[in-house]
């Protein structure tokens, strides 16, 4: 039957740790997937997760489907952690909520719900560059993908200007997919008074935004520090819809733990919103997993859980940030004569290095330091235990 299959690119991020596995080399390291590493190199499982798990546990519930839309306790805390408790739409009942297979999933269903119901949909708009799978799940929603200029390599920091104008340039009505902070893969996010202009070039424009958050809590470690453009745009009277993970900030990755929402202008839209989401999940997967779901709704809905888990993702988003200032540092000291200050200045779980494919790929070759193709290293891989040596193996490819 399947002889005219052809033979499929393994996914250009999960397909680092497949060639990292292969490799015999005892100091070996792996900087390709985002995943959150403790310092030993380590999977890290959050105390406040294995708590909610035990009491969980101890309530002895049953396993009775959940909704369409998932565990409603999980919903209406997540909607409150991305929007704020005194979001306005929120108070006015006017957000719909599904809980999705993680965040992609959650950008999933919104590419579904965009394709089908969004006037005229043709095009999204994603930056440049944006996280690999963002093309694929937008194209298998039935949407067209186009690009917005975000990153400048002379400068390795953001290209404001270009981005600005090419929002200004897209036709009226546009949809515009926005990483809410710790933009992946670059971790160039825009500044205050930047996503201000933003704001208001899309509202100029009549354009629509797609607020991808993959990283709450992970960029400052301060969940409500890194909501910001999120609640701006929604005083600037955007109706914004949003994909949630709980991947990284309670490193729930396999439980598969997001939300998908939407602002919309009433309660009775909002009612006709969550009809239609139902629909487009009922032939998808029918309802989702209770596990996950159960775990973060503990973490959100109990007060010292919470202040527990908000200490922990901190905890978290600090390594990564003392890594960047080792990184920096040990190269400083071999005497690069490169500026590294990128490394500290970005944020979220990435550094994009600015090294480029050949150098990624004898970085491999001759250090067995493994990461993606276009200079991305995964901070939250290195440890203080292999920092030297990735700043050597660095230092021994560009100098
Ligand atoms: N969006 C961005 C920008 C990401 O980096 C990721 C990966 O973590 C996701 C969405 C979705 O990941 P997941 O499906 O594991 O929640
Ligand atoms: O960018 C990353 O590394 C994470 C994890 O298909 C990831 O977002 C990578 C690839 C993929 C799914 C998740």
């Amino acid at each position: 039957f399947w002889t005219q299959v052809p033979q499929g690119p393994p996914d250009a991020i999960l397909g680092i740790t497949e060639a990292f596995k292969k490799d015999s080399h005892p100091q070996k390291i792996n900087l390709g997937v985002g995943a959150y590493r403790d310092d030993m190199g380590k999977p890290y499982v959050l105390p406040s997760v294995r708590t909610a798990e035990q009491k969980i546990v101890q309530e002895n519930m049953d396993k009775e489907y959940a909704g369409i839309t998932g565990v409603p306790d999980f919903t209406k805390a997540a909607a409150v952690l991305a929007y704020g408790k005194d979001s306005a739409p929120l108070k006015e009942g006017r957000i719909a909520i599904t809980q999705t297979i993680s965040g992609t999933g959650a950008l999933r269903i919104g590419g579904a719900f965009l394709q089908r119901f969004y006037p005229n949909a043709k095009a999204i708009y994603i930056p440049t560059p944006s996280w690999a799978n963002h093309k694929a799940v937008f194209l298998d929603s039935g949407l067209e993908v186009k690009q917005y200029k975000y990153y400048n390599k002379d400068t390795i920091g953001l290209d404001f200007d270009g981005m600005l104008a090419d929002i200004k340039a897209m036709p009226k009505g546009s949809m515009v997919l926005l990483h809410a902070c710790a933009h992946n893969p670059t971790g160039i996010d825009p500044t205050e008074e930047q996503w201000k202009a933003i704001s208001d070039a899309m509202k100029e424009g009549g354009h629509f935004p797609f607020f991808d958050m993959a990283y709450q809590g992970f960029a400052s470690g301060d969940t409500d520090k890194d909501a910001f453009a999120l609640r701006y745009f929604l005083k600037e009277g955007h109706q914004p819809c949003l994909a949630q993970s709980f991947a990284k900030n309670m490193g729930l990755y396999g439980e598969r733990v997001g939300a998908f929402s939407i602002v919309t202008s009433s309660p009775e839209e909002k009612a006709k919103v969550d009809s239609q989401i139902k629909i487009l999940v009922r032939p998808l997967y029918s309802n989702p997993p209770v596990h996950g779901a159960r775990i973060a709704s503990k973490i959100l809905n109990d007060p010292a859980l919470n202040k527990q888990w908000l200490g922990e993702v901190k905890e978290m988003a600090d390594r990564i940030i003392t890594m960047r200032a080792l990184l920096k540092e040990n190269l400083e000291k071999l005497g690069s004569k490169r500026d590294w200050s990128h490394i500290t200045s970005q944020i979220g779980m990435f550094a994009y290095t600015g090294l480029g494919k050949q150098e990624m790929e004898r970085l491999a070759q001759e250090c067995s330091v493994y990461a993606t193709k276009d200079g991305r290293i995964s901070v939250a891989g290195i440890t203080s235990g292999n920092v030297e040596r990735l700043a050597q193996s660095i230092f021994k490819i560009v100098g």
